[in-house]
């Protein structure tokens, strides 16, 4: 039996199968912590080091496990802190719930100590529900609903907790009266989300997950009527481009199934990463600015367009309009026609809907649009090959996800920050099936790294797991993130960590933007970074630190840190100087650069040599000499 509202919302939380909680303590929020001590075993509560760390986590555990990610913290500045991740959940369609104490009742409208108007303050973020607790009688259905709702929109929700009514004797039962709500537990599939997850006596214990298994998804699928329109589409189309984001992460059978019925290529958009895998073919990989070059002439050559679970915002990177028929599954009826006006919007599950569409499709019988894309694709590689084996001062970048991208150890899940990090990301690592991989999509916040990873090790303990960011992200949280890797690893069963840091001194991204956008040289007062010994302060933890600064060493590295007994800071030494080109360079980027380099950038020559080196490959197909 509960007792205060405190122990009835954590059992309540208990019941729709949360086992674990982010979080960070304070007094707005004392009276939930001792609920959590009476919890016992029974609820996780993990300390992060900032409450931003402690969103970003409960994004990446609903990333990675489907379920809804929890955070916590106390009134005023501790809710404050937790805004950035949870917009990071918001804009990549993350069900999350983040509780906030507040002052007390009593105090409120009191302009007292520690006092936000916390319901205005999360009213963007949570703006499907951030609800304030007033008596003991609303906790049950608060709680009911919050979750609800994370899981059913795929948002983040938000309750504000008065510290004073978190001691209040529960109300386990409103009356049966006028004016009280009696709500229950649990929902099956709905919108995009796993099946059965919280329904009472079939929630998926955290304990029990077992390694790869990602829960039963399901949803709705379109009419019969609707589906035969959309594969009219495709059927009469001869050159299909297939784009998957991360809504059809749970589709990879159907996504490849209907390529090869359709002759048809797949690009991904950055999210979707993990949706098919990179040796097929007929996947072009990432798109964009960060994409490739069989993913730009694919959209530029196609005639008819499938896009499947993705609200990737860029449209220069999709077909000109009218090139092609567009044909869109969402789950999400907000996101159809967003970025292309596409000709049959079908709101469905992208698995169930895929599955429904197959039998609809035709085997195309003439392959030569796909054996294109495949060639393509087969030269794209060997650009890649050679642009990570270009020399740099002293480590290309692209070396470093190169030789990586080969050593992926099965079923491993990766982490990437913003930065050049997430091009190389993107670019070089070849995905295999069974793997997850996540980063900041929509928000493209800097930070996410570390606390993704703390966050997929707690949920997956015997799968290893690798973050990958830049000097700048660490420095700015990755550091904090390190110390509580260093307090946990002992508790995990497969204690692989690896934590790459790019130590290029720059914010490297940001330099190139200033370049090739902005047409500015590099402004050294915003874009140098304070020189850190990162595999010092790796070791200085307990853990293990390897800082590699010469290119033959980069392949032994990998393979010490993914073999350890502790988790590892692996820090390479990288050039700032190999441009991430994208791949389709306009002629305004053109005159931005050479403008930028034309005001005595202080490293025009260094810069131009590594992006002539780049161009060079990639005219050459990564036939050009070794050098
Ligand atoms: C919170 C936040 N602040 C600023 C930015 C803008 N930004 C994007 S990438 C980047 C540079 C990242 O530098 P670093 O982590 O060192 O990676 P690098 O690009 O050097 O590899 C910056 C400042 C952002 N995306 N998020
Ligand atoms: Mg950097």
């Amino acid at each position: 039996m509960a007792t205060t509202t405190s122990d009835q919302m954590l059992q309540r939380l208990h019941q729709w199968g949360v086992r674990r909680v982010f979080g960070y303590p304070g007094d707005g929020i004392n009276g939930l912590m001792g609920a959590f001590d009476r919890m016992g075993d029974r609820m996780e509560f993990v300390q992060a080091r900032h409450e931003e760390l402690a969103a970003f986590m409960a994004c990446a555990h609903a990333k990675f496990t489907g379920e809804v990610g929890v955070c916590m913290a106390t009134s005023g500045p501790g809710a404050i802190h937790l805004l950035n991740g949870l917009y990071d959940a918001k804009l990549d369609h993350q069900p999350v719930l983040a509780i906030v104490g507040q002052a007390a009742r009593s105090a409120m409208g009191g302009d007292y100590q520690q006092e936000v108007d916390l319901a205005s303050l999360f009213k963007d973020v949570a703006h499907e529900y951030v609800q304030t607790a007033m008596v003991p009688a609303q906790i049950r259905h608060l709680v009911d609903r919050a979750m609800r709702i994370a899981r059913d929109q795929r948002t983040v929700t938000c309750l504000i907790v008065p510290h004073d009514l978190q001691d209040e004797d529960a109300v386990e039962r409103p009356p049966r009266e006028h004016g009280t709500v009696h709500s229950g537990i649990g929902m099956t599939a709905g919108r995009g989300v796993p099946a059965e997850i919280g329904a009472p006596g079939t929630g998926v214990p955290v304990a029990t997950r077992q390694a790869g298994a990602r829960p039963p998804w399901g949803g709705p699928v379109p009419a019969e009527a609707d589906l035969r329109r959309a594969a009219d589409v495709l059927n009469a189309g001869s050159r299909v481009a297939i784009l998957a984001g991360a809504g059809a992460l749970h589709a990879t059978d159907e996504l490849i199934e209907v390529a090869q019925r359709l002759g048809a290529g797949i690009a991904k958009a950055l999210l979707g990463k993990a949706a098919v895998p990179d040796d097929l073919p007929f996947v072009t990989g990432p798109i964009g600015l960060l994409g490739s070059q069989p993913s730009w002439e694919m959209m530029n050559g196609c005639d008819t367009l499938l896009m499947v679970g993705s609200s990737f915002p860029y449209s220069e990177y999709l077909p000109p309009e009218g090139q092609a028929r567009g044909v869109q599954i969402d789950i999400d009826g907000r996101k159809l026609a967003l970025r292309y006006p596409m000709e049959i919007n079908l709101v469905g599950d992208s698995r169930g809907t895929l599955q429904a569409l197959l039998p609809l499709l035709q085997h195309k019988a003439n392959r030569e649009w796909q054996q294109k894309i495949a060639d393509h694709v087969g030269r794209w590689w060997r650009v890649l090959e050679a642009r990570a084996m270009n020399d740099a001062e002293p480590i290309n970048p692209q070396r470093v996800f190169w030789e990586l991208s080969k050593q992926l150890p099965d079923g491993c899940i990766l982490t990437c920050d913003s930065g050049t990090a997430a091009a190389w990301y993107a670019r070089d690592l070849k995905m295999r099936r069974g793997m997850m991989a996540s980063l900041s999509g929509g928000l493209a916040t800097m930070g996410p790294a570390v606390p993704y990873a703390i966050a997929a090790k707690l949920a997956y303990p015997d799968r290893p797991v690798i973050a990958l960011l830049g000097d700048g992200a660490m420095q700015m949280i990755g550091m904090n993130g390190l110390i509580t890797i260093a307090d946990r690893y002992t508790q995990w069963r497969d204690p692989r960590l690896v934590v790459m840091v790019l130590n290029n001194g720059d914010l490297n991204l940001v330099t190139w933007e200033q370049r090739v956008s902005a047409g500015n040289r590099r402004y050294e007062a915003s874009q140098a970074l304070p020189r850190f010994a990162y595999a010092e302060y790796g070791r200085l933890l307990g853990l293990n630190g390897i800082r590699v600064d010469h290119p033959d060493a980069i392949a032994g590295a990998w393979e010490q840190a993914l073999r350890s007994d502790r988790p590892t800071l692996l820090e390479m030494v990288t050039d700032p100087n190999v441009p991430p080109l994208p791949p389709h360079v306009t002629a305004k980027q053109m005159r931005s650069y050479a403008k930028a380099l034309m005001q005595r950038d202080p490293q025009a020559m260094d810069t131009l040599i590594a992006t002539a080196k780049e161009w060079w490959d990639g005219i050459m197909g990564g036939r050009a000499e070794r050098r």
